[in-house]
């Protein structure tokens, strides 16, 4: 998989990028990731990026030529099958979307700041919108950084253990049950006995029915 990244800090999202799971990613050659500063596509002699919106609201606007030039430019080069507007009013990130991009070759995310961007720039070119949540963050570099880890974790031989990214909380609906490992009691607390059975198919039983309790309490609208 390639993802290209666009946007006006890309330092910003450098380390996570060079660290843990996505550098490992990286090296063994299963995601490639490319930052791209739109600084680079800016107009006349201070590379502008940004104006004052029509019709005088606060704030700026991410305008539409430097962004066209930067995305045509990338999609002469590559076919993106889609191309990603990082916006807190976009559909709100979940497994299922994460799942689902995991499939494609190549994405493009575009980072929003200010006020947006032109809504040209979505007519022409943008084919999906997501946000991280119902919050706002100074743009959208820290919700790239989620999408893309979210979705390079999914990749065939990027964990270690190809399991375990099909028993993730949410992969089957459920939160996950409680995890132990060694000691069998700590300062009077035991593992729970059937985990010590060796009994895998009440192990199983018994972890669904935890996954189950434990999604009732926590988050009962997954159930619905
Ligand atoms: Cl994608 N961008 C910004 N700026 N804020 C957000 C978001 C994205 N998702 C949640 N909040």
């Amino acid at each position: 998989m390639r993802i290209d990244i666009i946007s006006v800090l890309p330092e910003l999202m450098e380390s996570p990028f060079r660290t843990s799971i996505l550098k490992r990613a990286s090296d063994k050659g299963l995601a490639e990731v490319h930052f791209h500063s739109l600084r680079a596509y800016g107009l006349g002699k201070y590379r502008q990026i940004d104006d004052a919106p029509y019709g005088g609201s606060a704030g700026m606007v991410m305008m539409v030529e430097p962004l066209d030039r930067c995305i045509s430019e990338l999609k002469a080069q590559r076919q993106y099958d889609e191309v990603i507007y990082l916006t807190p009013d976009g559909e709100t990130l979940n497994q299922k979307i994460a799942n689902t991009l995991s499939t494609k070759k190549n994405l493009l995310f575009l980072c929003g700041h200010y006020k947006g961007i032109d809504q040209r720039v979505r007519e022409l070119h943008i084919t999906k919108e997501i946000s991280i949540g119902d919050y706002v963050l100074t743009g959208g570099e820290l919700a790239a950084c989620v999408l893309a880890d979210a979705v390079i974790r999914l990749l065939p031989g990027v964990l270690n253990d190809e399991q375990s990214a099909l028993t993730d909380s949410f992969q089957d609906g459920l939160l996950s049950p409680p995890v132990y490992t060694r000691p069998a009691e700590y300062k009077g607390l035991k593992v729970p006995e059937v985990l010590l059975s060796g009994n895998f198919s009440k192990i199983e039983d018994w972890l669904h029915d935890e996954a189950l309790k434990i999604t009732q309490t926590k988050r009962p609208d997954l159930l619905q």
